[in-house]
């Protein structure tokens, strides 16, 4: 029996005071580390803060080739992982952040079970532009799928451009991920799923499963539309999509040696 609470409070903790942990020692069931995430998110609830939302992992067919899998994950937002397109982030915050660049979708309406594409698209009241920092807090960015999915799927922070009417195409809009002006990535909402919509329908499933289904107001992060890109001190961040606009960070200069 593993001790759900136990890894829980440790991951919160890395998390929390931005110190790597080990790779969990035992291997553990997706159950098991689905029921970690939940556990450790009950612990920032308990400091005050809300979940106002959902972020999909592993969306990208070279993130799934990557880690050996067929099946999307996902993890909890909160309030306080949400910062303002333009802001600064405390860089010593984090362990080893990366940025990608991802679609947000916006929900008038709750969301769940098995839904059509359609149908989730009539739950959409908008979509943006938007960066996810994502911080595993294992040492060096070693762990297996389960311990990914444990420490809330590597979600740290996010940023979200501005909101556009979501009845347009945005199955295949070209986007540009730029780090302090030089263009890192290249790419297409498609390559989320064929088409980021599809996120949203799996989105729906997984957290249905999870009894923990979309809610109206929610904010769904529909995943990384290329691969990470490391961050470093000093750096402005942004990312543009055709037709969406842009949305951006900045690093702070201050930086902290680490052992
Ligand atoms: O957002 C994601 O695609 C989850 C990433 C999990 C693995 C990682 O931290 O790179
Ligand atoms: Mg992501």
């Amino acid at each position: 029996m593993i001790d759900i609470t136990a890894i829980a409070e440790r991951l919160d903790e890395a998390a929390r005071t931005a110190s790597a942990t080990p790779q969990l020692e035992e291997p553990i069931s997706l159950e098991e580390a689905y029921a970690v995430q939940a556990a450790s998110l009950e612990r920032r609830y308990a400091r005050g803060e809300k979940r106002i939302g959902i972020k999909m992992g592993l969306t990208s067919r070279a993130k799934m080739t990557q880690m050996g899998v067929e099946e999307v994950i996902w993890g909890r937002l909160t309030d306080a992982m949400l910062v303002e397109d333009g802001d600064t982030i405390d860089f010593p915050a984090y362990v080893h952040p990366r940025v990608e660049p991802e679609i947000a979708f916006l929900l008038d309406r709750p969301l769940t079970g098995r839904v059509t594409p359609m149908q989730a698209l009539e739950a959409v009241a908008a979509i943006a532009p938007a960066l996810e920092i994502i911080d595993s807090r294992y040492e060096n960015f070693k762990f297996s799928l389960t311990d990914v999915i444990a420490d809330n799927s590597s979600s740290s922070n996010f940023v979200v451009g501005p909101w556009s009417d979501p009845h347009r195409d945005f199955s295949n809009l070209g986007l540009i991920l730029r780090l302090s002006g030089v263009v890192k990535q290249i790419g297409s909402s498609a390559a989320i799923l064929g088409d980021p919509i599809r996120s949203l329908v799996a989105a729906a499933r997984l957290t249905s499963e999870a009894g923990e289904p979309l809610q109206a107001g929610d904010i769904v992060l529909a995943g990384g539309a290329t691969a990470a890109e490391a961050l470093s001190p000093g750096q402005h961040v942004q990312v543009a999509i055709q037709n969406l606009g842009s949305a951006n960070f900045r690093t702070s200069e201050h930086f902290e040696e680490r052992d």
